[in-house]
């Protein structure tokens, strides 16, 4: 289908859904990942030892890939991340993922040699510039595409302050969605920035829109789809920040919580590489 929308109101919980059980650490650790930018391995890129050393397996397969291509040695993605753990030379060479979202959210290169915060630049407008129409954030850079393990799915972020009613709204454009397994990840992290903002500009969260462009099912995840559509949806959960951090780039897995979770259980599916 081409061109949906999912809207759902913040005050009314938190939307991680109860169809089957989504693992909201690994999207959480996903989130605060990229809201970090610069990894401090090779080039500075996003870099998939952040995320193993944290046990968030759910990017490997593309450097993976990318390694056995390009060397033609053929070892296995277990292997291959066991290396990238414990390689530091290795990591800085095969675990970047090339200037994906957070090095453009967080460092956006100009022509000039500056770099861009665009997350601080939001944060900074809903504090003064709330009606601004431009609050924006955009990891599409057309100039780096060819450099990126994956180009954008989610890519351009755009937030709202109503001031009547003393709230944050966010908005996702998703460009491709995986309907069954990367969406369910796409709107809980949505939820989550969205929430994180509010927190640390003084509004309460609004809504979130999400709007996905091509959205799609993957044919080897039809099974899992009709099971997960034959069953009834529970109460959303909440979402608890346990301890406040200073910025808004300090949080980790451990300051946030999920109150009143209680899904169906999991439904496994392979993702497409
Ligand atoms: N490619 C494709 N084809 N679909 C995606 O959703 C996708 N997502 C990416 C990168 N490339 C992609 C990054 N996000 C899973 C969820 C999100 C994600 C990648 C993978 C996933 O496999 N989720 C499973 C297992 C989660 C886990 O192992 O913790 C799930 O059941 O949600
Ligand atoms: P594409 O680049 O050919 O569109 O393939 C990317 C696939 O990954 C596509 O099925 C969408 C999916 N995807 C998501 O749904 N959400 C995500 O966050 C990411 C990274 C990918």
């Amino acid at each position: 289908m081409f061109g949906e929308t999912l809207r759902f109101d913040l005050s009314e919980g938190f939307p991680a859904f109860t169809t089957k059980r989504v693992y909201w650490k690994t999207a959480f650790k996903e989130m605060l990942w990229m809201l970090k930018g610069k990894s401090k391995w090779g080039t500075g890129n996003p870099n998939i030892r952040d995320l193993l050393e944290q046990n968030v397996h759910i990017w490997s397969e593309w450097p993976h890939k990318k390694y056995v291509d390009e060397t033609g040695d053929d070892i296995t993605l277990k292997s291959f991340e066991e290396r990238v753990l414990t390689d530091d030379e290795f990591a800085s060479q095969w675990g970047d993922l090339g200037p994906v979202y957070g090095k453009q959210w967080r460092a956006w290169k100009t022509e000039d040699g500056r770099e861009i915060d665009q997350v601080s630049e939001v944060l900074e407008q809903i504090k003064n510039n709330p009606t601004s129409r431009r609050i924006i954030f955009e990891g599409w850079n057309v100039g780096e595409l060819d450099q990126m393990a994956l180009p954008p799915c989610h890519k351009h972020y755009q937030f709202f302050v109503d001031p009547v009613k003393g709230t944050v709204s966010g908005s996702l454009v998703q460009r491709s969605a995986d309907t069954f397994l990367g969406v369910a990840f796409n709107v809980c992290n949505l939820a989550l920035i969205t929430t994180l903002i509010a927190e640390h500009t003084g509004y309460m969260p609004g809504e979130i829109v999400w709007y996905g462009l091509d959205v799609h099912v993957y044919l080897n995840h039809l099974d899992q789809v009709r099971e997960q559509l034959s069953r009834e949806p529970k109460a959303f959960p909440k979402l608890v920040i346990k301890s406040k951090k200073k910025s808004l780039f300090d949080y980790t897995i451990d300051d946030l919580g999920l109150e009143g979770y209680d899904p169906h259980p999991a439904i496994k599916a392979p993702v497409a590489i």
